[in-house]
C-alpha cells in the first residue's frame, strides 16, 4: 500500500541550494524562503502523523534537499540509488548512513547504472520506473531486478522522446483508487491506459507532481483548478508554496522519502 506512511526522510536546502542544477528560467530562489516553504512541508507530514528525520543541510551538495532521488522505500526494503547526475553522486552517503539502522538491508544500485528516485512511481501493486537522463536503461533493469527479488512488479517506461520531463514523476502522481495525477501533453502512454488518468490542464502542468499521504493529497499551493477536480472526486487537497523548489525543477515529491 503505497499512500499510507510513517516516517519521513527530509533535509533542508543549504546556502548552496541555489548553485543546484536548474532548467528553469523563474530566476534564483530566495534561499530563506526556501527554507520558510521547507519548514511547512515538514510540519503538514508531520501533522499527517508521520515521525520525521531531518538530515542537517549539506553545503557540498547543492541538491541535497531533493532526498527522493537518493532512495527507493518500497517492500519494507530500502534500495539506494546511483544519481543520474554527477554532482549529486554523493547525495547518496549520507542517505545511506540515514537508512541503515531504519531498514534490515540496504540495496544499491551499481555502476554503469544510473537511478534517480523521482523517476519511481509506485501504485498498489505496480511500480513504474522511467528511464529518463537521469534514470538508464541499465539502473532501470538492476531497479527491476531487485523489486522483482523483493516480490514486486515493475515496468519500465521509456519518456526520453518527451520534452519537458526531468523525471517520470514531474509528469505523473499515483493518487490511490485506481487514479494518476497526469501532465497535459503527455503521449499516449501504453503503462498508463490500465489507470483513470485524471489529467491537468496545461496551464497547471507543475502540479502533476502532488503525493496522496494518509488520506491527504499534498499538491503546490496556485494551481486551483487540479485541487478543485480533487476536491470533486472526493480527495482533500492541502495545498503547499513550492515557488522556491520550482525555480530549481524540484517538486513536492522530491523534498522527502517517505514509508
Ligand atoms: C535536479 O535537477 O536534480 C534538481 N535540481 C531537482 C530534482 C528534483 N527531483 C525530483 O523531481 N525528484
Amino acid at each position: 500500500m503505497s499512500t499510507r506512511f510513517t516516517r519521513a526522510i527530509l533535509r533542508p536546502p543549504g546556502a548552496s541550494y541555489t548553485a543546484g542544477i536548474t532548467t528553469s528560467t523563474e530566476g534564483a530562489p530566495s534561499v530563506a524562503l526556501a527554507l520558510a516553504q521547507h519548514a511547512a512541508y515538514a510540519q503538514a507530514l508531520a501533522g499527517l502523523g508521520l515521525a520525521l528525520t531531518m538530515l542537517p543541510a549539506d553545503e557540498a551538495h547543492p541538491d541535497s534537499t531533493f532526498v527522493e532521488d537518493t532512495a527507493i522505500l518500497s517492500a519494507g526494503a530500502a534500495i539506494v540509488t546511483r544519481p543520474g547526475a554527477a554532482s549529486r553522486a554523493g547525495e547518496t552517503t549520507a542517505i545511506a548512513a540515514a537508512l541503515t539502522p531504519l531498514f534490515p538491508a540496504i540495496h544499491r544500485i551499481a555502476a554503469t547504472g544510473t537511478v534517480d528516485g523521482g523517476d519511481i512511481c509506485e501504485t498498489d501493486d505496480l511500480i513504474l520506473i522511467g528511464i529518463t537522463e537521469r534514470t538508464n536503461p541499465e539502473g532501470a533493469r538492476q531497479l527491476a531486478a531487485i523489486l522483482a527479488a523483493l516480490g514486486q512488479r515493475a515496468e519500465l517506461v521509456d519518456i526520453r522522446a518527451i520534452p519537458g520531463l526531468l523525471h517520470l514523476k514531474t509528469g505523473i502522481s499515483w493518487l490511490g483508487e485506481g487514479r494518476m495525477a497526469v501532465a497535459p501533453g503527455l503521449p499516449d502512454l501504453p503503462a498508463l491506459r490500465r489507470f483513470e488518468c485524471v489529467t491537468l490542464e496545461p496551464a497547471e502542468a507543475y502540479a502533476a507532481n502532488c503525493i496522496r499521504v494518509n488520506g491527504r493529497v499534498l499538491v503546490a499551493a496556485g494551481y486551483p483548478r487540479f485541487a478543485e477536480r480533487l476536491s470533486r472526486l472526493g480527495y482533500t487537497p492541502l495545498p503547499l508554496e513550492m515557488s522556491e523548489f520550482r525555480r530549481m525543477d524540484g517538486g513536492l515529491s522530491c523534498l522527502s522519502l517517505r514509508f
